[in-house]
């Protein structure tokens, strides 16, 4: 099922995506299922796109399709809930503007009792460290799919250092190219694949446990 959602995204065949998605609920595919076939379609896209098979027009339009997917799913929407289990400042980082990623984490964070402040993307450092601060969190996200935007978790990681802040947050990374390696590299406390992880980390950061 997840097969014939893939290949129809790679192929950008809009109708047929959503068609998949819709027979994929129907049959019982959990979201996160959903997702991650959807997922593995955009990293054939981001493959095709390096190759030079793919352009940037494939990009746009296959980030389109899989929003209308998401939206599907009734996951289109970046969450701003009220959550009980504290609080995320959640944002993709300075010069980075890949969203999707980030608005799913958004999502199944807020759908995992905790409130997210999404601060966008293209986020300065020191807009996190405000958002942090105005909203008193103990959970930093950074949303980061450029490997040229590494310098900018850095700074950011610094810029809580040098507030004073580091030891009082967790700083948790994901996106495409970061795994824990990068996670150790940049001093950040971990790194997450997917939007469960996402939860799992957070939950550690406030809780101590898993979620
Ligand atoms: C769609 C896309 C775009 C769209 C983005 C639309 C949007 N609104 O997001 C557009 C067309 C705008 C775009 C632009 C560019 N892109 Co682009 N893009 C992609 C593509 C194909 C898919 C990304 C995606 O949405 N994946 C699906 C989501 C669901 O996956 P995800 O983001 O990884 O998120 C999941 C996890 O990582 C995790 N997660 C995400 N965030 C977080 C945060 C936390 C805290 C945690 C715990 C977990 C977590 O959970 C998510 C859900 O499971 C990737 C290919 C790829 N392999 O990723 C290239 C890719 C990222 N892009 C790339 C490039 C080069 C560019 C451009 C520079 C192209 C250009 N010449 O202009 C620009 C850069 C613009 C900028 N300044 O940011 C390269 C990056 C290469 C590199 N070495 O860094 C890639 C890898 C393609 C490639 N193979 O060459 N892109």
């Amino acid at each position: 099922m997840t097969e014939t959602l893939t290949t129809a995204l790679i192929e950008m065949r809009e109708d047929d995506v959503l068609a998949a998605v819709r027979a994929a609920t129907e049959a019982g595919t959990s979201p996160a299922g959903i997702i991650a076939g959807l997922q593995a379609g955009m990293k054939t896209i981001g493959d095709k796109y390096e190759a030079g098979e793919y352009f940037l027009s494939e990009l746009i339009m296959s980030a389109e399709i899989f929003k209308r997917a998401l939206a599907e799913l009734g996951l289109d929407q970046s969450a701003a809930g009220t959550g009980t289990r504290g609080t995320v400042i959640l944002g993709t980082v300075h010069t980075d503007i890949h969203d999707i990623g980030k608005n799913i984490v958004a999502s199944v964070l807020s759908a995992n009792g905790f409130k997210v402040v999404d601060l966008g993307v293209d986020v300065p450092a020191q807009r996190f460290l405000d958002a942090a601060r105005e909203n008193d969190a103990r959970v930093i996200g950074l949303s980061c799919l450029l490997t040229t935007a590494f310098p900018a978790m850095r700074e950011t990681i610094a810029t809580f250092a040098a507030a004073g802040l580091r030891d009082q947050v967790s700083i948790i990374i994901g996106g495409g190219p970061v795994n824990a390696d990068l996670a150790l590299q940049l001093g950040a406390d971990g790194a997450g694949i997917s939007a469960q992880e996402a939860v799992i980390l957070a939950a550690k950061a406030v809780e101590g446990g898993v979620a």
